[in-house]
């Protein structure tokens, strides 16, 4: 079977998701940063059924899977070995978590990652440097790409905010991850699941920028955050 290829942004919460997903069932994959202005690089797999052309993409073989979701659902039956990201005794409460990743936590990230003009300068620089676009679609990016996104931030903290910080809501979120994780090695217990996959993969979005101290000042959430980084570098 060919290489796993997962189209992607490198900033999209989704994207991060999957890869987290394949990185704790080891399976090995190519990254293809698609270029958001126009697309290009998913034209070969033809329309959707919405019409919309969305990442991630992951092409397996003559397999193609759209939806962060169902792509980490069927991540098992690809490689049934090594950590189960769905087993029958916590997928409930896996899908439960993963349903907030999608619903709430995803939602809020664009406020702290390109809320300000700082943090979306720096959003559209990442994204033209990790991609191997050409000069002029990096400038076009860096320059439309930042405005854009700082557009995104503030709709979001006008739909949502309710006067709040896009750290505040972040803040929320946090409280959340907190209660479920309680005193447990992962969030639905002693392994790894889709839950974990999911979280890890949309909060590790957060990384490079200056809210991931939130993550830093939370000792539990932090130790699981380093738990499940350290078990996405040896699978
Ligand atoms: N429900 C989808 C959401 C995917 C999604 O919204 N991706 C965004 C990037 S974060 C996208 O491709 N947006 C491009 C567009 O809407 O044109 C999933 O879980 O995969």
């Amino acid at each position: 079977m060919s290489t796993m290829k997962l189209y992607q942004f490198e900033l999209c919460p989704y994207c991060h998701k999957v890869k987290a997903g394949l990185d704790l069932k080891g399976i090995p994959y190519e990254k293809i940063e698609v270029n958001p202005m126009n697309k290009k690089e998913l034209a070969h797999f033809g329309p959707t059924p919405d019409g919309k052309k969305k990442v991630p993409v992951v092409e397996y073989g003559d397999k193609v899977l759209r939806e962060s979701t169902d792509i980490l659902r069927w991540l098992d039956e690809v490689k049934p070995e090594g950590h189960t990201l769905l087993s029958d005794d916590t997928r409930e409460q896996a899908e439960e978590i993963n349903t907030w990743v999608d619903n709430d936590l995803t939602q809020i990230l664009p406020t702290v990652l390109y809320g300000s003009w700082g943090q979306s300068i720096k959003a559209a620089r990442l994204t033209a440097k990790t991609s191997n676009f050409s000069r002029f679609d990096n400038i076009k990016i860096s320059l439309f790409g930042s405005v854009i996104m700082k557009m995104i931030a503030k709709r979001i903290l006008k739909r949502r905010g309710n006067g709040q910080t896009g750290e505040q809501l972040l803040s929320t979120e946090l409280d959340k991850l907190e209660t479920w994780l309680g005193d447990k090695p992962y969030l639905c217990g002693d392994d790894v699941t889709l839950a974990d996959a999911s979280t890890h993969g949309a909060l590790s979005c957060v990384k490079e920028f200056p809210a991931f101290r939130f993550i830093e000042e939370r000792p539990q959430i932090k130790a699981w955050y380093d738990r499940v980084s350290e078990l996405r570098s040896q699978a």
